[in-house]
């Protein structure tokens, strides 16, 4: 009796790249079926980037979450599009991830009888590519030149007829993408699909970390993202980004099982220091409570968190003010 071989493992790493707001981070956590990477409807959410590892049957992705591709290199914006693209050194695989269009999509959903999805066949990819993501994929093909490059349209939930895609799925097709997955992060809709595409474009190989490891980062970064998460969540126009979190303390209080974490949240100015603030505490008292319980949920234990606003003139103006909060 001849007993066949197990399946060579692979592994390697996978970057997760694209323009603002598509739904990387999103993706991130679908994947891996943790929250770990903050979301929110404002682009620019990913300042820094996020390791995180799927070991799933014989393979392993090493996952690399990314800050938004764009074009805006000033300030901050020069060090998150840096991050992102320093992220695709080396890399086995590049995750792109683009979002269907409503500009493509809803007048054509409107149509029931199909014939306005048809796909124009012969059309240049350039008609159906978002400005913003033919600029996405340059950089990264100045960057990357033999990895493959696996494409997932995200979003998929937002069209009321999949058929919209054909178009879209043309386009790209002649940009050489190595495979095309249509998914919804939000949804889990072809996220198993897309990992088995990208796990399969892995080299053979041993594992690369403990099955068990999930994240290089450690709970102090992942608690000052959950508040800034907040803060993007909960506020509006330029308060977002002038927001940098500073944990300055974090004790796991083994006999009581639970943890204390008090954070200052810095802004650029002293207005936005009292919006943050709000009538009465009250805003950044939602902010605390929010953050406290998504923290909570992360560590898998209670949370106490003591949160204060303070101002650092400009920060992210000033290199050195952009570096005192580790984004330089
Ligand atoms: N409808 C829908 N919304 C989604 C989906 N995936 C993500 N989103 C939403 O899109 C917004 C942006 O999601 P993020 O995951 O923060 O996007 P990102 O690409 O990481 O953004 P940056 O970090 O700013 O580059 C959030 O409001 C998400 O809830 C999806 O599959 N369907
Ligand atoms: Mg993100």
């Amino acid at each position: 009796m001849s007993v066949s071989p197990a399946p060579p493992t692979r592994a390697g790493t996978v970057a997760i790249a694209g323009r603002p707001n598509v739904g990387k981070s999103t993706l991130l956590n679908a994947v891996i079926g943790v929250k770990l990477a903050i979301v929110s409807p404002q682009p620019q959410t990913t300042r820094n980037r996020i390791l995180a590892v799927k070991t799933t049957g014989s393979a392993q992705l090493v996952l690399v979450d990314t800050p938004g591709i764009h074009r805006r290199r000033t300030g901050l914006n020069r060090f998150m599009v840096r991050e992102a693209l320093t992220s695709l050194d080396g890399v086995d695989c590049v995750l792109l991830v683009t979002e269907v269009d409503p500009r493509l999509t809803k007048g054509r959903d409107r149509e029931s009888d199909g014939r306005s999805i048809e796909a124009p066949a012969a059309a240049a990819p350039e008609s159906v590519l978002h400005p913003h993501d033919r600029y996405v994929l340059a950089a990264i093909r100045e960057r990357v030149q033999r990895a493959p490059l696996v494409l997932a349209i995200n979003k998929i939930d937002q069209l009321a007829d999949r058929r919209a895609l054909l178009p879209l799925i043309d386009g790209w097709r002649q940009l050489g993408m190595h495979a095309i997955v249509p998914i919804s992060a939000l949804q889990h809709d072809g996220v198993d699909a897309l990992v088995a595409e990208l796990a399969a474009t892995l080299p053979e190989g041993p594992h690369l970390y403990p099955e068990d490891m999930l994240t290089d980062r450690a709970e102090r970064f992942f608690a000052a993202e959950l508040i800034r998460e907040q803060v993007l969540r909960q506020t509006r126009q330029e308060i977002p980004h002038a927001t940098a979190v500073d944990i300055e303390r974090f004790d796991e209080r083994r006999e009581r099982g639970d943890v204390v974490i008090a954070a200052r949240i810095y802004v650029e100015r002293p207005g936005q220091r009292a919006i943050l603030i709000g009538a009465g505490g009250q805003q950044i008292k939602r902010i605390g409570t929010e953050a406290r319980q998504e923290i909570a949920r992360l560590l898998g234990c209670p949370v106490h968190l003591q949160l204060e606003v303070a101002v650092a003139d400009d920060w992210t103006r000033s290199a050195s003010g952009r570096q005192r909060f580790g984004y330089e």
